[in-house]
Formats: structure tokens, C-alpha cells, sequence
């Protein structure tokens, strides 16, 4: 595998129409998980990717495996749970600019993930290891498993990738920073939002932000500033990538996962890291031109058209 990832994948129902979703009656099901959703863009950018989770004995969880194996990811420590059902989602789009979601996932399959799914051998061929800060989110085996994986990443000299994805719907304030500020001073390259970087620090500016993560150990951070593009930072260098301006944003819901899944794709395929920011930026971009959390995600020729076509 070039990247292996581990997390919680859920069904997805969004009502067919905009607007407040109590007055819904008709919805459309899909899926939706960061980790997936990662994996997924890779796959689609020609990567070998693994992904690892779990999920129920059900018709959902049945669904969900064939789902992602389905778009070119390797399933094979994907584990089904006789106990306890796989996770559900809604997402509510009032407008475009005024999204929320709301989760039916506690308890469910993939919180029970505990050290036992992590195989040495499949961590330690990968280049990257992938963690997202939802993961440990989800319950403590949950934690001990990110753990374990890191440390056989560690142990074997395989990059961490860590993506804060900061959900204050899963935990407390306190919790979640006390966390993820542990995860970003064990991973070498970090990928937060602005205002994730600002939630985890309680400093603002990136530069400051930039630097302050550097300093616990990353090699790498890329900082997203959202339709502006991202920084990144190293030891000796910093600056602002621009993102392409997009005209029209149906749904941001899975940019962030496109832009890492773009990034890394750069990453892997020996781009500097200037133009792998830059494909991360693209790839985003092109996911918030699409109804869906992974729908969006190109493909290497798709790529290539968003950005030739913005080029001239
Ligand atoms: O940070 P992003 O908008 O890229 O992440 C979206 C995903 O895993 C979405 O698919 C959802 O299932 C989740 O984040 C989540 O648990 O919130
Ligand atoms: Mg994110």
C-alpha cells in the first residue's frame, strides 16, 4: 500500500431538497466518512490505499464494504462487528453557506475498533499512515488504536499524516485539544483548517499557528485557509499557496479530505511540495463543486482539466 487509513465510514441520508430538514420527506442515501472519503480520493488519483474500520452485521454495513471496495480500496481490515449496528448520518443543507450535519454513530461498529484490527505487517509496508482526529474521538479503544498504529509507524520509519478534523459534536473542548495536540506532536505531517489550528492553540494568524506546530515535532504542516488556498511551513521555508476560485459551492462537506487525498497524491507521485499543495487545493475545490462528501473527488484527468481549463 502506498497509504493506509483507519476509520469510522457511515451511511449518509440527505433530504432532496434545501431548507430546514424537519419539513423533509424525501432523502437520498450515501456515504460518508473523512477516512474513506481520503482513501477514496487517492484511489481515484491511481494510489494503492487501505483503508481499516469496522462496521455492523447489517444491510448498511454490507453496503458500506462493497461501497469502498467498489471505488478501487483495499477492504481486507475491514471488520464486521455481530454487536453493535454501523453509524448513520444526516446532512441538513439549509443553503449552501449554512450546512450542518447530525450524527446517529454512538455506540456504533466502528467506535468499537480496538488495537487487535491493527496488523504490524500492513501498517509497516505503507508510506504513510493516515490519522484523523475523529478516530480517537470515538471512544477510548478507538484512541488505543490510533496509538498502536502510530507506534508500528514510528517503529518502521512510515510518515504519519495527521488531519485534525476537529468535531466539537464528539467531545468535550478540553478533551479534544488535550488529544489532538498529543496526535500533532507524534505525526510529521499535519494538515489542519485555520480554525482548527486556532481551536487546538487558542493563538491566531498563521504564520504564528505555522511555526507553533512545527515546534512539537511535524516536518510539515499545510495550514487550509479555505477558498484562499493553504500555507505551508517547513524548518526553512513558508508560504501561501492560492487556491483556483470556484463559481459556484454546492457542498464543502469533504473538501478537506479531498485536499489531503490531492496532497499526498502529490506527495507520492514526486511532485515538490509547492505543486502537491497546489493539487491538494485543486482537489478540494473540485469536491465542493459536487452534492456529496466523496462524489467530487477526480480523478487524475479530471485534475488535469480543472486546472488547464482555470489556466487559460
Ligand atoms: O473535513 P471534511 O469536511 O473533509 O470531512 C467530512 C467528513 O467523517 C464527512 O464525510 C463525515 O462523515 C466525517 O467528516 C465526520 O465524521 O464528520
Ligand atoms: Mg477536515
Amino acid at each position: 500500500m502506498d497509504v493506509v487509513t483507519i476509520g469510522e465510514t457511515m451511511v449518509l441520508f440527505t433530504p432532496i431538497t434545501n431548507g430546514p430538514m424537519r419539513y423533509a420527506g424525501q432523502f437520498t442515501r450515501s456515504f460518508g466518512g473523512s477516512e474513506s472519503n481520503f482513501a477514496i480520493g487517492l484511489a481515484r488519483l491511481g494510489h494503492k490505499v487501505g483503508w481499516i474500520s469496522r462496521v455492523g452485521d447489517d444491510e448498511f454495513g454490507r453496503a458500506l464494504i462493497s461501497f469502498v471496495r467498489g471505488e478501487g480500496v483495499d477492504v481486507s481490515y475491514v471488520s464486521v462487528d455481530e454487536s453493535a449496528q454501523t453509524g448513520v448520518f444526516f446532512k441538513e443543507i439549509k443553503t449552501e453557506q449554512n450546512i450542518s450535519v447530525y450524527y446517529y454513530r454512538s455506540g456504533s461498529a466502528a467506535s468499537r475498533m480496538s488495537p487487535d484490527l491493527i496488523d504490524e505487517d500492513y501498517i509497516k509496508k505503507a508510506r504513510y499512515l493516515h490519522i484523523s482526529g475523529i478516530t480517537p474521538a470515538l471512544s477510548d479503544s478507538c484512541y488505543e488504536t490510533v496509538h498502536k498504529a502510530i507506534d508500528i509507524a514510528k517503529k518502521h520509519k512510515v510518515q504519519v499524516i495527521f488531519d485534525p478534523n476537529v468535531r466539537r459534536k464528539l467531545w468535550s473542548e478540553e478533551r479534544a485539544r488535550e488529544v489532538l495536540i498529543e496526535l500533532v506532536s507524534r505525526s510529521d505531517i499535519v494538515l489542519p483548517g485555520i480554525t482548527e489550528a486556532e481551536f487546538m492553540f487558542g493563538d491566531k494568524g498563521p504564520e504564528l499557528l505555522g511555526k507553533k506546530i512545527l515546534t512539537l515535532g511535524a516536518k510539515l504542516v499545510v495550514l487550509k485557509v479555505g477558498a484562499k488556498g493553504a500555507y505551508y511551513f517547513t524548518d526553512d521555508h513558508h508560504e501561501l499557496v492560492p487556491s483556483i476560485k470556484v463559481q459556484h459551492v454546492v457542498d464543502p462537506v469533504g473538501a478537506g479530505d479531498g485536499f489531503a487525498a490531492g496532497f499526498i497524491s502529490g506527495l507520492l507521485d514526486g511532485l515538490t511540495t509547492r505543486e502537491s499543495v497546489a493539487r491538494g487545493c485543486a482537489t478540494g475545490a473540485i469536491v465542493t463543486m459536487y452534492r456529496g462528501d466523496f462524489e467530487g473527488l477526480p480523478t487524475k484527468q479530471e485534475l488535469l482539466d480543472f486546472t488547464s481549463d482555470k489556466a487559460v
